[in-house]
């Protein structure tokens, strides 16, 4: 289960981002990049805050009076797919500088990360231009039309755990729909945002379009409560979207928040089990646990409550844990030594909760260096255990088993949150109906994090406020008027 070689790797300094160039802060401050797997400083992150936000919001406001939002459309989708196709051109550099900051698998990040932000750009380049207006025709008294224009300035603020895949998320339909972006990378995973403003430039981009600052929630802070920044896209905790909320009330922003999960994953007894098991090692513990859709409580039926648990025990140890840089590792370290030491006192907290560790429960022992967790199950929990409860967003699931559909649907809806869950049955009428019956906004039966990127993705309750994805991206990123022609 452990392979403990680790390379030294180097990462990059990164600066920020402002008017087509790389900017140290103004008083040249910078803290230190950690890679996660090898506890060694990988570079340095310039440490901006409002001064550099603040410049960069000015320059971003002035570009919206240049040429990219009433750029022709093919033109500038045009550019939006270069911008994809360099991605992919510089693949195995961006994928190791994703691994280096996060500690997820080497292949992991050339696969679906990087991948997937070069998909991105590619989705919102073909979508712009198939994107529609309305018309009405109101007898013949009038013809009322939409036309869509940017929102300008926006504000961009992401997360650590899938870094260049939730910055281009948020990228490409805000510079598909002419708006001029601040993007605020997570400090802890600075390094693909950084290298993606420059190939911005290169894919011809024009200077001031593309912003970017490096730093803390200061940072983020200091974007939320700009008053030309007229709207905020952000994905990461619930309390930070709260704050954001408040940062920018003041100024009355268009918010778009991605927010904490506790997604259920119920198994019934008529589910294909061979299918069920082998997704479920998928949905626990891909990407260390740290993907926000991780179903990480599961409800099985009673029935098969045992054969379901050996089952998944057994397959979760064939999972290899170790060297990011390993491609026969299937999973890395966690991001950060705080997350570490906050998933590791979840750990103990399910001890104290009278929780059995089926697999897994500690650190991995045998690695000298960096935050590597076991795949822990859990089963024995109550439904007011705080593990059961709340997002730990680590390789950590909890398993009760159910008797009943009501039963289990009320377990499923008895959160704060609600932005996904999986249904496992073979029975189509059932899956329907109760996959209906979830508080969430996705829901998956007989998959998971299947993706088409036209259909709305988000969160309902703590988890969310709006949709992103096709046309809801493009309702977010654009201000519609409505144009009335008396006939
Ligand atoms: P976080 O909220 O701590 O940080 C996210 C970003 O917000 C970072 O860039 C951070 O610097 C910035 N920030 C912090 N304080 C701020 C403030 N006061 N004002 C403005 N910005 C501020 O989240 P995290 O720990 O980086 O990421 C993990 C969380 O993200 C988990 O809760 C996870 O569920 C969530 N997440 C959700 C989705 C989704 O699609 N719903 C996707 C990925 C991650
Ligand atoms: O697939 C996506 O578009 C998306 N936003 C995924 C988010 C995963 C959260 O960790």
């Amino acid at each position: 289960m452990i392979a403990t070689e680790k390379k030294t790797m180097q990462g990059i300094d990164c600066q920020h981002w402002i008017n087509g160039k790389y900017v140290p802060t103004k008083n040249g401050k910078t803290f230190d990049n950690i890679n996660p797997a090898t506890e060694e400083v990988i570079g340095t992150v310039a440490l901006g805050g409002a001064e550099e936000v603040n410049e960069a919001v000015a320059v971003a406001k002035m570009a919206l009076k240049g040429e990219w939002g009433s750029m022709p459309l093919r033109k500038r989708s045009a550019i939006l797919r270069k911008v994809g196709d360099l991605i992919l051109e510089r693949k195995d550099e961006l994928a190791m500088l994703e691994t280096l900051d996060t500690g997820k698998p080497l292949w992991m990040s050339k696969t679906i990360d990087i991948e997937r932000a070069a998909f991105n750009f590619h989705f919102f380049a073909d979508y712009m231009i198939s994107a529609q207006d309305e018309a009405f025709h109101q007898d013949d008294i009038a013809i009322h039309y939409t036309k869509r224009k940017p929102l300008g300035v926006v504000g961009l603020i992401n997360p650590w755990n899938l870094p260049l895949l939730l910055m281009t998320w948020k990228l490409a339909p805000a510079l598909a729909a002419g708006n001029t972006v601040v993007m605020k990378p997570s400090e802890v995973t600075p390094m693909t945002a950084t290298v993606l403003a420059e190939i911005t430039k290169e894919a011809g981009v024009p200077d001031g379009v593309v912003n970017l600052v490096n730093g803390f929630g200061e940072a983020g802070a200091a974007l939320s409560s700009n008053p030309d920044v007229s709207g905020i896209a952000f994905t990461g905790e619930t309390l930070t979207g709260s704050a954001i909320m408040k940062a920018s009330a003041p100024t009355l922003k268009k918010l778009s928040f991605e927010l904490g999960g506790k997604n259920p994953n119920v198994i019934f007894a008529d589910a294909d089990l061979e299918d069920a098991v082998t997704t479920t090692v998928r949905s626990s513990f891909q990407n260390q646990g740290e993907v926000c859709l991780c179903g990480s409580r599961i409800y099985v039926e009673r029935s098969i409550y045992e054969e379901f648990v050996a089952k998944l025990v057994a397959k979760t140890k064939e999972l290899k844990v170790g060297d990011p840089l390993d491609d026969s590792s299937n999973m890395g370290s966690v991001v950060s030594e705080e997350h570490y030491n906050k998933v590791l006192s979840y750990l103990e907290l399910a001890k104290e909760e009278g929780g059995k560790f089926e697999i897994g429960g500690s650190k991995v022992e045998g690695i000298e260096k960096g935050f590597f967790i076991e795949p822990t199950i859990i089963t024995g929990l109550g439904d007011n255990a705080r593990c059961v409860r709340e997002e730990i967003f680590g390789p950590v699931v909890t398993i009760q088993p159910f008797d009943t559909e009501e039963e289990v649907l009320e377990k499923v809806n008895d959160t704060t949150y609600g932005l996904s869950a999986t249904v496992w049955t073979t029975n189509l009428k059932k899956a329907h109906t109760f996959a209906g019956k979830i508080e969430a906004g996705i829901v998956w039966i007989n998959t998971w994090f299947l993706r088409d990127l036209r259909t709305p993705f988000g969160g309902m309750k703590h988890s969310g406020i709006g949709r992103e994805g096709g046309h809801n991206s493009f309702e977010f990123y654009t201000e519609t008027t409505n144009i009335t022609v008396k006939l």
